[in-house]
């Protein structure tokens, strides 16, 4: 996969992207990261990047001409999606990251001051994607999370260290705890169930862990779950057991 960063700091990637499983897919072949400097797009070369408002009001909004001037040299083919990062976005999910990670290519674009030129959300982006209910002061973080989120679901990308199919969000639950040695520490033991290693009961353990902390920590996700009726019984003795602690 391609993926065409156009920003105004192309030096805030380069630790990120040289570090851990994201510098592995690149070398690997399966990820290729090429940055531009949204600056190198103005019409003039000292042109600026940024005005204020039309209407007036605080800050600046970065001009929509550099941004159209650099999708069109890019010219990525039809189809190809041109994701804007903003807080007005829809959000990301893991859903969203697989459906992208099956793109050959994405275009990522970058804001920063109190915005960008509505016309850049509505006639160069394809989607606005918002990594959750915070605003950065840049896009530039929102990106690496975004590119961070795909990159790990290309195929060859992540060994056997992990399947992305059988962790949080895939599942639709929130991953059950997880221990290794030693069996205990300061005084604080693993489960006796994780220790003697049965299978079925470990399996049983960890599957009602993560019913536990879903419906916990986060109960909206309960309903789009695919409960079995076995998960429907051990919620039943979760709250079950919640009420007895009362
Ligand atoms: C465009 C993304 C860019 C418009 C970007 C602000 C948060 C997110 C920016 C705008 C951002 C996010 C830059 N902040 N939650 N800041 O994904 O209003």
């Amino acid at each position: 996969m391609v993926v065409d960063v156009v920003t105004l700091f192309p030096e805030y990637f380069s630790g990120p992207l040289n570090c851990s499983v994201l510098a592995r897919a690149q070398v690997a072949g399966a990820l290729r990261v090429r940055l531009w400097n949204l600056r190198d797009f103005t019409p003039d070369k000292h042109g600026k990047v940024d005005d204020t408002p039309y209407g007036g009001g605080p800050g600046m909004v970065l001009r929509p001409e550099p941004f159209f001037a650099a999708v069109a040299a890019l010219a990525p083919p039809e189809g190809t999606p041109v994701i804007l990062l903003t807080p007005q976005g829809e959000p990301l999910t893991q859903r969203r990251a697989a459906a992208l990670a099956k793109q050959e290519r994405i275009v990522v674009l970058c804001g920063h001051y109190e915005g960008v030129d509505e016309r850049v959300r509505g006639r160069l982006a394809t989607e606005e994607l918002s990594i959750g209910d915070y605003v950065l002061s840049g896009g530039e973080p929102a990106a690496l999370v975004l590119i961070d989120a795909v990159a790990r679901l290309l195929p060859g990308v992540l060994g056997n260290e992990a399947s992305p199919e059988e962790e949080s969000f895939s599942t639709g639950l929130l991953e059950y705890p997880q221990y290794t040695r030693p069996a205990e520490y300061a005084g604080l033991e693993v489960p006796e169930v994780l220790r003697r290693g049965h299978h079925a009961e470990v399996r049983r353990w960890r599957r009602k862990e993560a019913l536990r902390r879903t419906y916990l920590r986060r109960p909206e996700l309960l309903p789009r779950a695919a409960l079995t009726e076995e998960d429907r019984q051990l919620l039943a003795e979760i709250i079950e057991e919640l009420s007895e602690t009362t």
